[in-house]
């Protein structure tokens, strides 16, 4: 059998080369496509390269043998080497002196060589196209990592996510990538928490956070639902005396949703507004919103959540998206020595880079709930959309 591999611009000029020098009964065994590597591909195309390998006429062979004899030094090593394989009619010969055992024996070795030539060269082959497709792998990973990074996830957010993704030597198609990276991001923002109403009455349900994130909004967004849809029995108490503004503003939102509102300057007044209310169904708790950087009123909300450990509750982190990594990762950590918590996420509509979310996420592992995107009051509310949140993280940036 003689083995030839043939490049050429197309697959059709390949196969034509490879007819009109091994006959037309050559076959061909493989065709790939073959892409100029480092700088040559600045200034080379791709090309085609088939292996074509047709079964040994005598002609042919001894045609061949005698060309492959007089140039055997130029044949080796070349790019394009055949291989005669053990022919038949010679083994049948019915004579054999000691000369020509030798001829035949050497003739053995050379093909044997021949055929280590092919094997090593196949090997390399491979190798070659590994590493291709390990290049082509990588330039998409990296494409993806920017784009992670482009929406503020973290770097090493972004690294974590990215080394999940086994692409063990086999080139790995786009979509099935970006699905893949898409899939982790989607467990990694975990299942959603939200409100749950239970026998157990009542639940109180406190929103702590920083000044301006939009506690109180979301506290008349969520009451709207809870009280008009749902027909949930709904009181508010605020724990936010430090403004009068602060007071008259759930107490506005209360007075349009009928639902009677408490304000409590401390851990005593809370539990006696909670006694009022025990047959309620839910109860929502509205906290001064502190700077996280003044320990002293982080003692206030302390307090206040340690005065009603025995309740049945739910605690809400209220933070905005648009606030930067560092500032979160500090608020997180100050509000995480005081309790565990839920996440929740505000003005989503104000930035274009959701990866705080993901990053907040993966640092606190506590669990995402609510994300918020407006000022509109009960509509811009919903659970928070992992899949909405991925896709954002993998396609869309301002
Ligand atoms: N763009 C946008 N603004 C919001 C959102 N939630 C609240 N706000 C606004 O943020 C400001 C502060 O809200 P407020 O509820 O008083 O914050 P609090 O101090 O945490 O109680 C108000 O002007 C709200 O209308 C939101 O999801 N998107
Ligand atoms: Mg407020």
């Amino acid at each position: 059998m003689i083995i030839k591999k043939y490049q050429a611009a197309t697959e059709m000029e390949a196969i034509m080369k490879a007819k009109e020098e091994l006959g037309k009964d050559a076959v061909i065994m493989n065709v790939k496509t073959v892409k100029p590597k480092g700088l040559q591909r600045l200034f080379k195309k791709n090309y085609v390269e088939i292996t074509a390998a047709v079964d040994e006429p005598s002609e042919t062979k001894k045609e061949y043998r005698t060309q492959k004899t007089a140039k055997s030094d130029f044949e080796k090593g070349k790019e394009q080497t055949a291989i005669s394989m053990i022919d038949n009619s010679e083994q049948n010969q019915p004579e054999q002196n000691h000369s020509d055992k030798e001829v035949r024996t050497s003739a053995i070795e050379e093909r044997l060589d021949n055929l280590a030539q092919l094997l090593e060269r196949q090997m390399k082959d491979s190798q070659e196209e590994e590493e291709q497709n390990l290049d082509q792998n990588s330039k998409m990973v990296k494409l993806i990592f920017d784009q992670l990074l482009n929406n503020e996830v973290t770097e090493e957010n972004a690294k974590e996510i990215m080394s999940e993704i086994d692409d063990s030597g086999s080139r790995l198609q786009l979509d099935d990538l970006l699905a893949s990276v898409y899939q982790k991001i989607v467990l990694k923002l975990g299942q959603m928490k939200t409100i749950e109403l239970s026998e157990d009455k009542p639940k109180l349900v406190f929103f702590i956070g920083p000044t301006g994130v939009g506690k109180t909004t979301t506290i008349a967004k969520l009451a709207s639902k809870y009280k008009l849809e749902k027909k949930c029995k709904l009181a508010i108490i605020t724990a936010d005396t430090y403004r009068v503004a602060a007071v008259e503003q759930i107490r506005t939102y209360a007075n349009i949703l009928s639902v009677p509102i408490d304000v409590v300057y401390n851990a005593e007044e809370i539990k006696k507004s909670i006694e009022k209310y025990k047959d309620y169904d839910l109860i929502f708790v509205d906290t001064a919103g502190r700077s996280h950087k003044n320990t002293e009123q982080q003692g206030d909300v302390k307090n206040l959540l340690e005065a009603v450990r025995d309740f049945n509750q739910e605690i809400y982190l209220v933070v905005s998206a648009t606030t930067k990594y560092r500032d979160l990762v500090k608020i997180t950590q100050t509000y995480s020595d005081i309790t565990n918590y839920r996440l929740l996420f505000t003005k989503i509509d104000e930035t274009g880079a959701l990866g705080n979310i993901l990053n907040i996420r993966m640092l606190t592992k506590e669990p995402l709930s609510y994300t918020t995107f407006g000022q509109n009051v009960p509509d811009d509310i919903s659970v928070t959309d992992a899949q909405f949140i991925a896709k954002q993280l993998l396609g869309g940036s301002e």
